[in-house]
């Protein structure tokens, strides 16, 4: 797999407010679910938990002025 490719399956949205079909606080999957965001940082709130490690009540959680969900995209902490 090439490094930064998306892993099928990945709970991890890049923002696309345009196209998403979940209502607000949530968080469209790759499969066409739509999980609970609360902190509205593009990674549902499970997923903060279990995967990456991020508060899912805190759009940015070590507070460097970049979204948690971002910097997954970015291949952040
Ligand atoms: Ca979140
Ligand atoms: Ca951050």
């Amino acid at each position: 797999m090439l490094a930064g490719a998306l892993v099928v399956g990945s709970p991890v949205v890049v923002a696309a407010e345009s196209s998403s079909s979940c209502h607000a606080h949530k968080v469209a999957t790759g499969d066409g679910r739509c999980l609970p965001d609360h902190d509205r940082d593009g990674l549902a709130d499970q997923a903060e938990r279990k995967s990456h490690g991020t508060d899912p009540k805190r759009a940015d959680t070590d507070s460097d002025g970049i979204e948690d969900g971002l910097e997954k995209v970015l291949g952040g902490p």
